[in-house]
């Protein structure tokens, strides 16, 4: 007889390559039309589930991991960010938590470079202009922008997206500046002619462009506060791929309006799928919906990294995307 197949309890819409090899593959149960489930649902589902198969819209605290019936023994995260998950709750509990990382970097990456490219040069304004009939014709002095050649970015976490964003900006003729828990490697270093800082206020101060591309931990909520932000020069921009909790937004958005600093970039937001009000009714800003990752290639390729880490717990291995609490 063939072995029990695991029951693995997917929340969201995957594409349907995923879905189709995971219906191979385990006793999945698919939520095909992708409405978002509550804490209710989740309940339930970490109650008959072997597996959960989450991703960033599904609030897994520690209340809801108690919840969990004894069969569960893995959430296999559709996402990098683990920050919506107690992954600390979980391992006392013996769930092992994994992610999948390495497959969204360079289509992160790309997409800040273009966060960074969009705000210093208008884009975003510039085409709502054309389709609002307000291109009357060139003028020597309209919609000026700012360089990027010559200027310094300063980096907020020099992990895989960090790097393959400072990659990108050195071609654009950026100076590459961060900052990081620790130095990057001495190969990596001089690979990126990279300028590290181990006081982020100093850092903030001297950059023209910052973007924010380190993971949200409890030591990262508001790392750019009130104060910090005060910091920047009034003709810097700021982006943001990696989760809006990073920034106090209320913050960020007052300096904004001000004119405090040049503009800003934001792909992802506080309290999401909220965004702060004043955001929206500011021109110096270029907002988007959380789409850094959003590329069918990036989408399957997530979803295999969830198949491997599943299939890999199966066969009675340790996944090899596990997230380990103490390296939050
Ligand atoms: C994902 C992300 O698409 O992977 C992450 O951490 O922020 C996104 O780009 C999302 O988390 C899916 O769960």
């Amino acid at each position: 007889m063939a072995p029990r197949k695991p029951k693995v309890i997917v929340t969201r819409k995957l594409p349907d390559a995923v879905e189709t090899r995971m219906r191979e593959l385990f006793d999945a149960e698919l939520n095909l039309d992708d409405t978002p489930m509550g804490p209710e649902a989740l309940a339930a589902a970490l109650k008959r589930a072997d597996v959960l198969a989450p991703t960033i819209t599904d609030r897994l605290d520690a209340d809801l991991i108690a919840q969990a019936g004894p069969q569960l023994k893995l959430i296999a995260n559709f996402g990098v960010g683990v920050d919506h998950i107690d992954v600390a709750a979980a391992h006392e509990r013996g769930i092992f938590v994994t992610n999948t990382p390495g497959v969204l970097t360079e289509d992160t990456a790309d997409l800040t470079m273009g966060l960074i490219l969009a705000s210093a040069r208008r884009l975003v304004e510039g085409a709502g202009m054309i389709q609002a009939g307000e291109f009357h014709g060139w003028t020597p002095t309209w919609m000026l922008g700012r360089r990027l050649r010559g200027k310094r970015l300063g980096i907020i976490g020099m992990g895989r997206i960090g790097q393959a964003l400072a990659r990108r900006a050195a071609a654009f003729g950026l100076a590459i500046h961060y900052h990081n828990r620790k130095p990057v490697s001495p190969l990596i270093a001089e690979e990126l002619e990279a300028t590290y800082w181990e006081s982020l206020d100093q850092m903030l101060a001297r950059m023209d462009f910052v973007s924010v591309n380190c993971p949200h931990t409890p030591g990262t909520y508001h790392l750019l506060s009130a104060r910090r932000l005060k910091l920047l020069q009034p003709h810097a921009f700021i982006v943001n791929t990696a989760r809006g909790e990073i920034i106090d937004e209320a913050a960020l958005a007052g300096l904004l309006e001000r004119g405090a600093i040049a503009g800003a970039g934001l792909d992802v937001f506080e309290h999401e799928p909220a965004v702060n009000p004043k955001l929206l009714k500011l021109r110096n800003v270029v907002l988007l919906p959380h789409m850094s990752s959003a590329t069918i290639e990036t989408r399957l390729d997530m979803g295999e990294k969830v198949i491997i880490n599943i299939r890999t717990w199966m066969d009675g291995h340790k996944p090899p995307d596990r997230v380990i609490p103490d390296l939050l």
